[in-house]
């Protein structure tokens, strides 16, 4: 008899044309070629830096854009330097550059260059935002993003994948967002590390390709590692109306494909619902919170600033003031976003209605701007409410969706959206393409142009083989769910992510203001630093400044209850050995400024990763290959 094929889900359809190592039904790890790279300007500064350091003449990957979005408030020569730094880049190895205005990343990647069925890996943890056009887009820390541009494959955990059913109508005042929360109110932001979200089912054909972006965008929050939606007739539409029709596949999944766990969101039961603080996975009702006086409200990010959604808002403030003690301010995802407003009357009712406009980037998300007053209620539509990430430490931010936020601002108080005309899907969207550069020599490149270096540009430091014995101090012991925010901060301090030396004085300063210096102490006496941690440490973004910075600071291990998924491998990238304890109660046995003797941590590592320190045993559970990264000091000690 004729053995069929066993009916495959879209991840595994799009895992298996792209599997350059590994085998899908037995390794631990798999290696995928990628198609597509983006970067983003805090990130991509270093990224480029590693590529430049490969000694490569361009890009070996299909497409890789380079956007300017974290960092363009420009106080001060830093921002304007790295920008100048990335063009010259982009112009050099062939990579598309998107100037400083012309929009957030995410967004404008899924409008002008998200291919279904490719791969994407990006250097920010928003980059599964692709997954709503059925690319397996996945964030990552710089130098990962370096090795694919140079054509090297990526490596991930052998997916499980999780499949979400999408059933029923969204009821009136509900959105995409609310399903995001919905999921993150059953899943948490830990615990899912290893897993792929597989949007399916009835209710997936109702949503548009920026509602399905909107909630792959906010699955980076679950802390897996991407999220995906099939490709099919509203994706082609999408494309079509974008003038891409010509970049539609459909890949939906077979018929009797399974999942290894499924979960079913019944949209007809949907609420508004919002991420109260300090923690996206913190998922309260807003009618639980309805009439809370509210001071500020913020609209956009790359999780809702979708033409869709600011359409939207447009709608419910039509005619209409903003409450007077509210600040209320609009960030658009892209040009393309605010031309179609400009067309269509949105933006003469925003401005009527009282809302500061704000620039198409990141802004006020990482608490580059827009920073709120004391104690204030902040409304966001974004992704991350962090302690203090705002900008502002006592500042109680609110996760909610367009709707939610447009109807608190007219009342000045949460409240709840009671209904709002949906927005169809345009049938031609603007192509603003003017702000992007270098199209025409994109994968080619302009090899004799000069890269323009400012002094805010330093060189990537250099990681250093693990030595056979480890002889160190506990520099911080921290808590449960330590972000990213928290290690390297972000706001006032983003400026530096260019300059290690510099940005290093920052590590941990919301935690230990003294952690840098007591590393230097340690360092000029010898002792390597190890960081201890509780759960889920390296929570939020990629920023692999979050390793490279500890490591130049004489970090050699982390041990922790548990290490999330980006984290662990900048970690591992740059050298640092991430800990597990054996038993997380031994948590309690180790304090800061303790010293660690780790006899034999070198064999321990190329071994089964156990060891004993002070009586504690510990475990790291790495693959050949990251055992390798670990034991020479991290991935460019080992290219070069
Ligand atoms: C974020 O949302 O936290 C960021 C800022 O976009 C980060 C990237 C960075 O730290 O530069 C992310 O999500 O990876
Ligand atoms: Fe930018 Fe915020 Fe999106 Fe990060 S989450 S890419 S800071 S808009």
């Amino acid at each position: 008899m004729k053995k069929t094929a066993k009916p495959r889900n879209v991840t595994e359809k799009i895992i298996a044309a792209h599997l350059v190592e590994g085998d899908m039904a037995v390794d631990r790890e798999l290696g995928i070629r990628i198609d597509q790279t983006l970067t983003q300007d805090a990130t991509g500064t270093m990224a480029y830096l590693q590529f430049e350091a490969m000694g490569l003449k361009r890009i070996r990957n299909d497409l890789a854009v380079s956007y300017v979005d974290h960092n363009t408030v420009q106080i001060g020569f830093e921002n304007a330097d790295d920008h100048d730094f990335l063009a010259s880049i982009a112009k050099k190895y062939g990579i598309i550059y998107s100037k400083a205005g012309n929009g957030i990343c995410h967004q404008l990647h899924l409008e002008r260059f998200g291919k279904p069925g490719t791969t994407l890996l990006g250097s920010d943890s928003h980059t599964p935002t692709g997954g709503g056009i059925g690319q397996i887009a996945i964030g990552a820390g710089g130098i990962d993003i370096a090795v694919a541009m140079a054509g090297g494959a990526f490596h991930i955990p052998r997916p499980k994948v999780r499949g979400i059913e999408l059933t029923g109508r969204m009821p009136a005042g509900t959105s995409a967002k609310d399903v995001i929360l919905k999921v993150l109110e059953k899943f948490g932001t830990k615990g899912n590390v290893g897993w792929i979200f597989e949007y399916f089912g009835p209710g997936v054909a109702a949503l548009d390709v920026p509602s399905r972006a909107t909630i792959a965008n906010m699955g980076a929050e679950l802390g897996v590692t991407t999220s995906v939606f099939p490709s099919d007739r509203v994706t082609r539409q999408f494309l079509e109306a974008q003038g891409r029709g010509g970049d539609f596949t459909e890949i939906v999944a077979d018929k009797g494909a399974s999942y290894d766990d499924v979960f079913t969101v019944d949209m007809d039961r949907l609420e508004p619902l919002a991420a109260a603080p300090h923690s996206p996975g913190n998922v309260v009702r807003v009618k639980s919170i309805a009439g809370k006086k509210v001071n500020q409200i913020l609209i956009g990010s790359c999780t809702n600033s979708s033409y869709r959604d600011i359409r939207t808002v447009a709608q419910i403030l039509k005619g209409k003031k903003v409450a007077k003690e509210v600040e209320v301010g609009i960030a658009c995802g892209s040009r393309q976003v605010v031309e179609m407003l400009l067309e269509d009357g949105s933006l003469a009712i925003l401005h009527a209605a009282g809302c500061r406009m704000l620039e198409n980037a990141c802004g006020f998300c990482i608490g580059a701007h827009m920073s709120p007053s004391t104690n204030a209620v902040s409304l966001r539509t974004n992704n991350r409410n962090f302690e203090g990430r705002s900008g502002t430490r006592s500042a109680q931010v609110y996760l909610v969706s367009p709707e939610t936020a447009a109807a608190s601002a007219l009342t000045g108080k949460v409240t709840a959206c009671e209904g709002v005309a949906k927005v169809p899907m345009p049938k031609k969207f603007p192509a603003v393409d003017d702000m992007f550069l270098y199209r025409e020599t994109a994968g080619k490149g302009v090899p004799k142009t000069k890269i323009v270096r400012g002094p805010n540009i330093a060189p990537v430091p250099a990681g250093s083989a693990m030595p056979e014995n480890l002889a160190a101090k506990v520099a911080i012991k921290v808590g449960d769910k330590i972000t990213t925010d928290h290690i390297m901060p972000a706001g006032a301090r983003l400026k530096y992510r260019s300059n290690v030396p510099e940005y290093a004085k920052y590590v941990f300063e919301p935690c230990d203001r003294d952690f840098h210096d007591n590393c230097r102490r340690n360092q000029s006496e010898g002792w390597a630093n190890v960081i201890v941690a509780g759960e889920s440490y390296g929570q939020g973004s990629s920023r692999e400044h979050a390793a490279l910075c500890p490591m130049y600071l004489g970090v050699k291990a982390v041990i922790a209850k548990s290490i999330e998924r980006i984290h662990r491998a900048n970690l591992i990238n740059f050298g640092i050995v991430p800990f597990e304890f054996e038993d997380p109660r031994d948590y309690d046995r180790l304090s800061a400024g303790e010293r660690l003797e780790f006899a034999g941590i070198a064999r321990a590592i190329a071994g089964d990763g156990r060891i004993e320190v002070n009586g504690v045993k510990l475990r790291t559970d790495l693959t050949a290959r990251e055992k390798q990264l670990v034991l020479k000091g991290g991935l460019l000690s080992c290219l070069n």
